[in-house]
């Protein structure tokens, strides 16, 4: 059921112990919101557990700072479960069932798809985080925006946007920054951490992209192997910057990157330029997301084939367009 965020927040209020989720594979946004709201409803003193069965990368946790989140799941009898930046069941992962069978359920999202519900349901396609969805709802819960909050939105934001660049950035993603930045967010060390604090791996893995990026008309991509992964010691995370950074290319509109994270089992992500949808095209191979930053993941056992699958449904998109 759709509903508000002032009904939402009256039920925060009303609920004496609460458990939060978010997607598997937590991006920062994932996480910026998620944690935010956890230390929110702290804030309002109540009894909360923040689940999550991923490990957290090491960058990740220097710049979520303290890390509350738990793998195992302890049934509390909890009031209300929320679910942060989650636009399909699956993508809970471990704590799908567990969510679903919660006796109260609200899920706040900025995604467009709408397979997840709860029995409160926020979801505004217009944020380009969650994170900021989570801002709007700890305005309505009256409660002090302080600078911890402020950091942890400021996370999600930025990463969503891919430091602002994004073509989901928009009036609302500044307005909550500027927000975040007022109340004492900490910039500098976000901006370091997430943007500056390349190791010499990451050199390399980037020395490995810019020879290897192949340009097809308008199309960027850079495919990754099992094989090329072991060689630098890295795993699929430390190559997930790759198609942002190829739509950077002057004439290119639509990227991707194909990284076999294990045997014959491929992670594809996408980014489009303005008006281009690559939404659309992950959806052909399962997957989901934006419609400037998709995903899926595919099982498959000849890279190359994949590779002309994707790129041949990138070109029907440019047609349809
Ligand atoms: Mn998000």
């Amino acid at each position: 059921m759709k509903a508000s965020l002032k009904i939402i927040a009256k039920e925060i209020h009303n609920a004496k112990k609460i458990a939060i989720f978010t997607h598997k594979n937590p991006d920062l946004d994932a996480l910026g919101s998620s944690l935010s709201l956890y230390y929110a409803c702290r804030q309002l003193g109540k009894e909360v557990d923040i689940y999550l069965k991923d490990e957290i990368l090491p960058r990740k946790v220097k710049l979520i700072q303290e890390n509350p989140i738990q793998k195992d799941f302890i049934d509390k009898q909890y009031d209300l479960f929320i679910s942060t930046d989650t636009s399909t069941p699956n993508l809970l992962g471990d704590f799908k069932d567990i969510f679903l069978n919660g006796r109260k359920k609200i899920v706040l999202d900025h995604h467009s798809s709408d397979l997840l519900q709860g029995d409160f349901t926020y979801r505004n396609k217009n944020f380009s985080s969650c994170s900021e969805v989570v801002y709007k709802l700890i305005k309505e819960l009256k409660i002090e925006f302080n600078s911890k909050l402020a950091s942890l939105v400021f996370i999600g934001l930025t990463g969503d946007t891919n430091s602002f660049l994004n073509t989901n950035t928009n009036v609302n993603s500044f307005y909550v920054a500027y927000k975040c930045i007022k109340t004492g967010a900490n910039i500098t060390f976000i901006n370091n951490v997430e943007y500056k604090s390349k190791t010499l791996k990451d050199i390399e893995l980037e020395k490995y992209l810019l020879n290897n990026l192949k340009i097809d008309d308008n199309i960027a991509y850079c495919l990754v192997s099992l094989k090329t992964l072991q060689k630098y010691n890295a795993i699929k995370d430390d190559c997930d910057y790759f198609s942002s950074k190829l739509l950077n290319v002057d004439g290119v509109d639509i990227s991707f990157s194909l990284i076999e994270q294990t045997p014959n089992y491929y992670s594809l992500s996408m980014r489009g330029k303005y008006g281009f949808n690559v939404k659309d095209i992950a959806e052909k191979f399962g997957g989901g997301g934006h419609i400037s930053a998709a995903g899926a993941k595919i099982i498959a056992n000849n890279i190359e084939k994949l590779k002309d699958e994707i790129v041949n449904e990138c070109k029907k998109q440019c047609e349809i367009k």
